[in-house]
Parts: C-alpha cells; sequence; structure tokens
C-alpha cells in the first residue's frame, strides 16, 4: 500500500424498504457507505458487496442531515474526526446496533448513485478486508476483476446464493454494464481480463491481482467515457468532476484514511 494518507469517494447508497429486520424500526434514512478509488465508474454498479461475517456499525451521520450510516466501527470513528458524524471526535451508534453482522444487512434493497439500475442489492463478497476503507465495497464487475469474480460465483452457484439467503432476483438480473472504453480491453475491461486469465472464482488471488493491475492503469489513464454527462471524454479528467458532482448532489462525501 501507499504512504500517507488516501483519499476515497465515500457512496451512499440508501436501503430501501422494505428494509432488513434488524434494521427496520429505524426511522432516518439509512446509507450503505462505501469507499472507492473510482467514482467515474459508479454508472456500472450493479450490486453492493458486504463481508457476511464482519461486523459493522449503524450510527448518527452529521445533524444537518436526518441519515445513519452503516461502516465499521474503525471506519466511523475516522470519519467522526472529518465531520462526518453528529458530534465531532464521536460515533453515536444507534441503539442495539453497535455491532451488526454483515450477514444481517445481505439481501438488502439498494438505491445506487448513478447506476443504470435503479435498484440493486446488498450481496456477500469474502475478500473485504475489515481494515481498509468502510468494510463495504460497491460492485462495478466491468472494470473491477475482484467485483466480477465475486458476482459471477453468485449467478454460478445457487447453493451459495441459498446459504445467504439470497433470491435469484437479487443476483441473476444484474450483468455488467459497458462504461468505459479501454484501448485493447474493450468495453467491459474486467470481463476480459478475467476471461483471458480464465479467473474461476474471487479466491484466486493471484490472478486477480494481475488483472487488477492491468484493468486498473489502462483504465485511469486510456479510458474513454461511454455513457453518462461527460461521454467521450477520458477518465483521468472526469474522476474530479464526477466526484464533485456526487457530492454537490448529497450522494457522496471525501473519506480519508
Ligand atoms: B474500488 P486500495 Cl471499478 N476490502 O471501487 C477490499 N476491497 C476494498 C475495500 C475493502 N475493505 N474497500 C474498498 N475496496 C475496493 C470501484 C473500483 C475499485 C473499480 C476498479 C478498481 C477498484 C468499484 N469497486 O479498486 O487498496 C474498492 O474498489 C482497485 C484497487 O485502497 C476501492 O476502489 O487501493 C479499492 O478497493 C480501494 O483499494
Amino acid at each position: 500500500e501507499g504512504v500517507g494518507p488516501q483519499e476515497y469517494t465515500m457512496i451512499k447508497l440508501k436501503v430501501l424498504d422494505p428494509k432488513p429486520a434488524a434494521l427496520a424500526h429505524i426511522k432516518e434514512d439509512i446509507f450503505l457507505v462505501a469507499a472507492t478509488l473510482r467514482p467515474e465508474t459508479m454508472y456500472g454498479q450493479t450490486n453492493c458487496y458486504l463481508h457476511p461475517d464482519i461486523q459493522y456499525s449503524v450510527f448518527y451521520a452529521t445533524e444537518a442531515e436526518n441519515q445513519v450510516f452503516v461502516a465499521t466501527a474503525r471506519s466511523a470513528r475516522i470519519m467522526s474526526y472529518q465531520g462526518l458524524t453528529k458530534v465531532n471526535g464521536v460515533v453515536r451508534y444507534v441503539p442495539g446496533l453497535e455491532k451488526i453482522s454483515g450477514s444481517k444487512i445481505l439481501g438488502a434493497a439498494l438505491s445506487a448513485p448513478l447506476a443504470k439500475y435503479t435498484k440493486v442489492y446488498a450481496l456477500p463478497m469474502l475478500t473485504i478486508k475489515d481494515d481498509k476503507g468502510t468494510g463495504v465495497v460497491t460492485s462495478v464487475p466491468s472494470d473491477s476483476p475482484d467485483d466480477f469474480a465475486a458476482l459471477s460465483d453468485l449467478k454460478k452457484k445457487k447453493p451459495l446464493r441459498e446459504k445467504y439467503g439470497l433470491t435469484d432476483e437479487m443476483v441473476l438480473p444484474f450483468d455488467p454494464t459497458p462504461i468505459i472504453r479501454i484501448e485493447g480491453l474493450g468495453d467491459l475491461a474486467a470481463v476480459e481480463m478475467c476471461a483471458r486469465l480464465k479467473i474461476e472464482s474471487q479466491n484466486e488471488k493471484d490472478k486477480l491481482e494481475e488483472a487488477k493491475k492491468e484493468v486498473y492503469l489502462k483504465g485511469f489513464y486510456d479510458g474513454v467515457m461511454l455513457i453518462g454527462k461527460y461521454a467521450g471524454k477520458k477518465t483521468a479528467d472526469v474522476k474530479k468532476v464526477i466526484q464533485d458532482d456526487l457530492i454537490v448532489e448529497g450522494l457522496a462525501t471525501k473519506y480519508v484514511e
């Protein structure tokens, strides 16, 4: 990992009705908050990942908004020093929800900013780390090999879906959306790299590392947007503008760690 602070865009995915039982009594708007380095890829969201065994926290966001966030306790503490919680330096948990395992939120219906799909679902990813970002990873299978591999696992394996209480409707209709064209890799770069390297599952760490390097480097510098307000422009030139647009609309904030 690099030295010094990393700035992420924290994307707010709103939990829709009917809410998971454990969250159903909450009056405020609830958001899963996902840390991403690629705000320009949010057009391609197909779902959001949680780790089933990670403990998340549900806590009050800034006073101005009547909102609660779902993220790891570690990231909540960091957020509290960045003006993102109700009281500076303090995390106020929703009573009884200081800790809730990801498995209890899986299957939640979500609204994902800029996504083509009006409703996406919280799905399991077993490679999420609890000490990076918010522990919530929004999924862009067109441009992230990790995201594509995890979604493919769920699509291929009915027992995996059943294990986490997911219906077919939460998984099967969601396909990678072409959002960025990369010279030599086409319009679905992550799908292409996973095919070239014959990646069979989200557990193929080394191959996924190789795929990521290729897609990420090329996507960052040579990618051209195929969709949205900035279609035709280079990814490197619109990353910041799209981040700003999302923030202005209240759909994201900056998060540094
Ligand atoms: B990125 P870095 Cl399209 N555990 O967002 C595992 N992965 C995590 C994570 C965690 N706790 N928190 C964030 N991430 C993912 C989009 C994306 C991302 C695309 C392509 C590449 C890519 C959509 N998912 O990341 O270690 C998030 O996925 C490639 C590295 O801090 C986040 O950005 O550099 C990225 O990893 C942050 O990783």
